[in-house]
């Protein structure tokens, strides 16, 4: 059965969620906690990943305890999918967790403790094809339509964890008022050695140059999608069937050129200025 979206302070999230909501406004995080915040499809697990390789010194056997969605468990499922809040609560300190939540309504106990808070940012043309791909195989999301039904409703924010354009300049208005690290996707697929180093240090890790290597390679897409712990390919079928299409899909920069039309290319830069057009924030590959 496929979700619906429902309107959470304004945000649309999908019905599997919604009546879960004060429990998750409510989620205690504890001192230490590490939150990885993301728009869906802006690399995530990417990130995750990486983040789980510094915290265990790269040490492939550790990494490999569990599938990603159980060893950085994601907030906003925990009443509807394992693992459940029982099991997160029961994690040792520090927890390391992902949300795709917008700035407003992170659960403000992660505040309230200042967490650490990882940010990553994909270029909104990426952001929205790499969404739309996964809209065909994720059951949380509501069935995308035609690329162009979908592209329009990208635009308006008439879509899951609401418009890309408020998440991440939410974020990143606020960045400096929190412990929290902003990267870019595009910024990780250039020069991954250079934003695991960032992550090392703003983790407070010191590792060998040859230990940095060993995340870079492991975290690599080549390397992700043949591992099990990291692809998905262990998530419920019933959830994300991944027969047609892999959630470890293409992981580049620039796929969009593949799917907008000229038309629908220029529709969308003068709409993006618009939105865009009061922020510091610069994408490097958004056209
Ligand atoms: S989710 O479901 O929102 O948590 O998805 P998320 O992990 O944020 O994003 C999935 C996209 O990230 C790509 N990906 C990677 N790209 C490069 N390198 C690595 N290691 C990597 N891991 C995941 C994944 O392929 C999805 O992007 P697209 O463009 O669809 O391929």
């Amino acid at each position: 059965m496929r979700s619906q979206l429902k309107l959470v302070e304004g945000i649309p999230l999908s019905d599997a969620i919604v009546p879960h909501w004060k429990k998750i406004y409510n989620f205690q995080a504890r001192p230490g906690d590490v939150l990885i915040a993301t728009y869906p499809k802006s690399g995530t697990t990417w990130i995750q990943e990486i983040v789980d390789l510094i915290r265990h010194d790269a040490d492939l056997e550790k990494c490999q305890r569990a599938p990603i969605f159980e060893r950085i468990p994601f907030i906003e499922l925990l009443y509807c999918m394992p693992p459940d809040a029982e099991t997160v609560n029961a994690m040792p300190s520090p927890r390391f967790l992902k949300t795709h939540l917008p700035y407003e309504l992170i659960p403000p106990s992660f505040w309230e403790h200042d967490c650490k808070v990882i940010y990553v940012a994909r270029n909104a043309k990426d952001t929205a094809t790499s969404c739309y791909h996964f809209d065909h195989i994720a059951v949380l999301h509501p069935e995308p339509g035609s690329w162009d039904q979908y592209l329009q409703r990208f635009m308006n924010g008439d879509v899951g964890w609401g418009a890309w354009y408020d998440h991440v300049k939410g974020f990143w208005e606020h960045k400096d008022k929190h412990n929290m690290l902003y990267l870019f996707f595009e910024d990780m697929k250039k020069n991954p050695d250079l934003e695991i180093r960032k992550v090392m240090q703003f983790l407070g890790k010191d590792l060998p140059d040859a230990t940095v290597e060993k995340i870079a390679y492991h975290s690599s897409f080549n390397q992700m999608k043949k591992n099990p712990m990291a692809n998905y390919s262990t998530f419920p079928k019933d959830m994300m069937d991944q027969s047609q299409q892999s959630f470890m899909r293409k992981g580049q920069v620039g796929d969009w050129k593949n799917l907008f039309t000229v038309i629908q290319n220029e529709l969308f830069e003068e709409d993006y200025r618009r939105k865009m057009s009061q922020t510091t924030l610069k994408f490097h590959s958004s056209s």
